[in-house]
């Protein structure tokens, strides 16, 4: 893709987010579209943010779980950014009609207290940097038709990136073992999906390395400060107005929402 049409392609993705609307995915038209451009594509859109006054609360991991990788037929992980303007407060309102079709996973996020850069780096490198642990609630809307894309396409569209609810940053217990932990997504009462961290590449730490690693290529880091969320533990499932949501990561407590009526 040239420079020319891949700004085009992060601009159209950008007024789909803006206005609500799905649109066809990238390979449609474009089927030899690599992940070389398609992360291109997603630095333009990061610049639009940007440029509109938008700040970076931190990078995201996805498809990182079997689970994720399944039910998006994408079988390789990807990162995206989470912006500002995408934070919903612990316990507040999803405002659903600002949103396309949007779904609900439940993830652990890590802040780190020191830089780290890539290549090379382990999940016990991350481990023994880490300052806190968050439980998530990631909420995704895909701007593609039926959220049905190829791994370019969701790379370009940010990862699906759309809301972001953080519980209580919980200073690092000295003893829980993040990849044991019972991860359960709750809606309306009834647990949908439950999990354990193992289920992101082994250790949520891993995911968190592999982002170094991939970050590397660019000559980027991760940043001390920064939310980086390590991707779905478990499926995501389809949000309806008026649903009650939640998460319980062990060790990490409890992160909810409401969705509008
Ligand atoms: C892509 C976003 C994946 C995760 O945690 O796996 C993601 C998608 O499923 O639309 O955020
Ligand atoms: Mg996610």
């Amino acid at each position: 893709m040239n420079a020319q049409a891949l700004k085009e392609t992060a601009q159209t993705l950008y007024m789909a987010e803006a206005e609500k609307r799905e649109i066809v995915r990238i390979t449609r038209d474009y089927p030899e579209l690599t992940v070389e451009d398609a992360y291109r594509i997603q630095e333009e859109l990061v610049e639009l943010k940007l440029k509109r006054g938008n700040g970076i609360i931190g990078p995201k991991m996805g498809l990182t779980s079997r689970a994720k990788m399944q039910q998006m037929n994408v079988e390789e992980p990807i990162y995206g950014y989470i912006f500002d303007d995408m934070l919903v407060p612990n316990g507040g309102t999803l405002e659903f009609d600002q949103l396309i079709h949007p779904k609900v996973e439940a993830e652990i996020a890590f802040v780190l207290g020191e830089d780290i850069e890539g290549p090379g780096i382990s999940g016990e490198q991350i481990l023994a940097v880490t300052e806190y642990f968050i439980p998530v609630l990631e909420v995704i809307d895909s701007r593609y038709e039926n959220f049905s894309f190829k791994l370019p396409d969701v790379i370009a569209d940010n990862a699906s990136s759309s809301r972001v609810v953080f519980g209580e940053k919980i200073k690092k217990p000295d003893r829980l073992k993040l990849d044991r932990a019972s991860v359960s997504l709750v809606i309306n009462g009834e647990v949908k999906e439950r999990g354990t961290g193992d289920a992101v590449l082994g250790h949520p730490a891993n995911s968190a390395a592999m982002l170094a690693n991939m970050l590397a290529r660019k000559q980027q880091k991760l940043t001390a400060g920064s939310v980086i969320l390590t991707g779905g533990v478990t499926g995501a499932v389809m949000l309806k107005r008026g649903d009650s949501v939640s998460a319980h990561v062990e060790g990490l407590g409890d992160v909810s929402f409401t969705v509008s009526s």
